[in-house]
């Protein structure tokens, strides 16, 4: 899963309703490809390069984990949504919406379809003054130079007038920042690490993210799992709570709230299953007596994926002892959740049934999953 980047986009209409084709792009933009950041005023600008209407031109930054070619691919299913017609004649010609990459980060590309940073950007007034809005300090990654230098500079004296049109930038108003502390569940494979992930990035939480990987007894437990599942159960108990008990007693000032990506019931959920009996009962003690001392999330979102995906996730992310998980394995462990889950009484537990849906991949997905967990929370 990709880390998100700022892309600046500079959005032109002249003709029909100039406004509300930009707006509706905006919203597009937000649904297909990210976050929508900053928006810059509406100018009004003389068509520039050919005789046409006047036109009103933006820029916008948005956060999003699209590469830049696919960026470019929405955009132009975006303009064509919006009635944008275009000719072969190879002339400007006046649009409904046109929607240009200015800027990807700080990357340089070219290629046959795409040319980062755009080249038109430093002798067109009707890009440079709104970009110098919402990027003046930041440095054209090819020429070196601040937007607002290249302002200074351009040759470009067409006359940019600010218009008094405005659009808006679609909100986030969403509640579970408000929870100090959300722990996210679920199966092997459900992708509890790429959501907490993400939202830590796009809502900036710290994030706390399990340490499987220094755990010598997992890949021996997938082999041997009468040998190794007491020893498994207990180092995992024993690092979660070092974890937690670090991690949440260490307050960070620059974060709005904490997200990881387990709670530490799960030692005893999968103990549950991996355990004998006699066992299971001395890990219970154990258990109770360190989990006293941690503090609990306010909200636990189950994250629930159906045994095939999970079975598929598993596969894709490749880590070689998995591979023989079984579905009835999976299956147990869902059912050792779910009878958890309802013993419960006084913590807010969240079910979301992700069955199908890739909110990785899929901006409209994980959308609509931070919008369902929203829903219950009002
Ligand atoms: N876009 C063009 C060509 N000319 N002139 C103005 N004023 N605004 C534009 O967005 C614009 C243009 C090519 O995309
Ligand atoms: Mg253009
Ligand atoms: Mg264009």
């Amino acid at each position: 899963m990709k880390s998100p980047k700022t892309v600046i986009l500079a959005l032109g209409s002249n003709l029909g309703n100039r406004i509300g084709y930009m707006q509706n792009a905006l919203e597009k933009m937000h649904h297909n490809i990210g976050w929508v950041l900053e928006v810059s005023k509406i100018y009004e600008t003389p068509a520039w390069g050919f005789e046409g209407n006047s036109f009103l031109n933006a820029c916008v930054s948005v956060s999003t984990r699209l590469e830049a070619s696919e960026v470019l691919t929405e955009l132009l299913q975006i303009e064509n949504e919006l009635g944008r017609e275009r000719s072969d004649s190879g002339n400007y010609q006046n649009r409904t919406i046109d929607l240009d990459i200015l800027l990807f980060g700080e990357e340089i590309i070219e290629t046959e379809i795409l040319r980062i940073p755009h080249p038109g950007i430093p002798n067109r007034s009707f890009v440079l003054k709104p970009l110098n809005d919402i990027a003046a300090s930041e440095k054209h990654p090819a020429l070196g130079k601040k937007i607002s230098q290249l302002l200074k500079e351009t040759k470009d004296t067409s006359e940019i007038t600010i218009s008094s049109e405005e659009i808006k930038k679609p909100t986030l108003n969403y509640h579970f920042p408000g929870y100090n502390y959300i722990a996210v569940e679920g199966n092997i494979g459900a992708g509890k690490t790429s959501f907490s992930t993400m939202v830590s990035e796009d809502f900036n939480a710290k994030l706390i993210l399990e340490r499987f990987k220094d755990n010598p007894f997992l890949p021996k437990f997938y082999e041997n799992k009468e040998r190794y599942a007491f020893p498994l159960e207990m180092s995992f108990l024993a690092d979660r709570y070092q974890q937690l008990s670090d991690d949440l007693a260490q307050y960070d000032l620059f974060k709005d709230f904490v997200i990881s990506d387990y709670d530490v019931f799960k030692s005893l959920i999968f103990a549950k299953i991996t355990l004998h009996e006699d066992e299971y009962s001395l890990y219970h003690k154990l258990f109770h007596l360190i989990y006293k001392e941690l503090v609990k999330p306010e909200l636990y979102i189950y994250l629930y994926q159906n045994t095939e995906r999970l079975l598929e996730n598993i596969k894709k992310r490749g880590r070689d002892y998995e591979q023989n998980i079984q579905p009835e394995y999976l299956m147990d462990i869902n059912n050792s959740y779910l009878n958890f889950i309802k013993s419960q009484s006084n913590m807010k537990v969240q079910i979301i049934d992700i069955s199908g849906l890739d909110f990785v991949s899929s901006r409209k997905d994980y959308l609509w999953l931070l919008s369902e967990i929203d829903k219950a929370l009002v």
